[in-house]
C-alpha cells in the first residue's frame, strides 16, 4: 500500500510538473477498463462474468476486435425473454451480466463517464450501471441522475463503433464506485475505453 501511494503522489507530481502547474483533468484509472489484461480462460481481469447459461451467452476479451490498445470486451447474449417463458428457469432469458472491480474518485463532483461500443442489430441494447456496493448490507446501489437514469445505453446498432457518455454529479456517499454491464435481450456487442474523467465546464 504505502509503494503504491507513494508511486501515485509521484505520478500525480510529475503530471503536475508536465502540465505547467495546472492539473487540467486527474487520471481517473477504471480497472481493466481497456479489457488488455485477460486471464487463461480469456476472461476479463478485474471483471467478475456471471455467465447464466454458457450455451446461449459469451463473455470473452477479444484480441481482433477492438477499439483501442489491443483488446476489447466482446458480450453477447445469444436467447431473449421469451426462449424461456414458461419454463423452470425463465431468469436464463433475463439479464445477462458482469461487474467491474470497484475503485475510488478522488473527491465528489461532476464527472463525464463513457465507453465506446460497437453492437450488433439484435433486439437488445447494451446497457452500462453505475453503482455502489452498500458496505452495512452489501447490497449494490444504483446512482440515479437528475432525468432519473442510472445507466448508459448503447442504442446504435450500425456495427460502427461509437461514443456513449453521461455527465453525472457523484455525491459523497458515492466516490466508491462500480460498473455492470449488461443485456437482457439478444445481441452482441464489443465494449472497450470505460473512462471516468472529471467534467470541466469551460476550457480555456
Ligand atoms: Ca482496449
Amino acid at each position: 500500500m504505502k509503494k503504491g501511494y507513494f508511486v501515485a503522489a509521484f505520478l500525480t507530481a510529475a503530471f503536475v510538473l508536465f502540465s505547467g502547474g495546472f492539473i487540467k483533468a486527474e487520471v481517473i484509472s477504471v480497472p481493466n477498463g481497456g479489457f488488455e489484461l485477460a486471464d487463461e480462460n480469456g476472461q476479463p481481469m478485474d471483471w467478475l462474468v456471471d455467465v447464466v447459461d454458457p450455451e446461449d451467452n459469451q463473455i470473452q476479451v477479444d484480441t481482433k476486435v477492438y477499439h483501442s490498445g489491443k483488446a476489447s470486451l466482446y458480450f453477447e447474449k445469444g436467447c431473449s425473454p421469451k426462449d424461456y417463458e414458461g419454463t423452470p428457469t425463465p431468469w436464463k432469458g433475463s439479464w445477462m451480466y458482469m461487474r467491474g472491480t470497484e475503485f475510488a474518485l478522488p473527491k465528489p463532483g461532476r464527472y463525464i463517464i463513457s465507453f465506446w461500443a460497437k453492437q450488433g442489430d439484435g433486439p437488445g441494447n447494451f446497457w452500462l450501471v453505475i453503482y455502489k456496493t452498500d458496505t452495512s448490507t452489501g447490497g449494490k446501489k444504483q446512482l440515479t441522475d437528475d432525468k432519473g437514469t442510472y445507466v448508459i445505453v448503447a442504442t446504435d446498432k450500425s456495427g460502427e463503433w461509437k461514443f456513449y457518455e453521461k455527465v453525472l454529479d457523484i455525491p459523497q456517499e458515492f466516490t466508491t464506485l462500480g460498473f455492470q454491464p449488461q443485456i437482457r435481450d439478444a445481441n452482441k456487442v464489443w465494449v472497450d475505453d470505460v473512462k471516468v474523467e472529471p467534467f470541466e465546464e469551460e476550457e480555456e
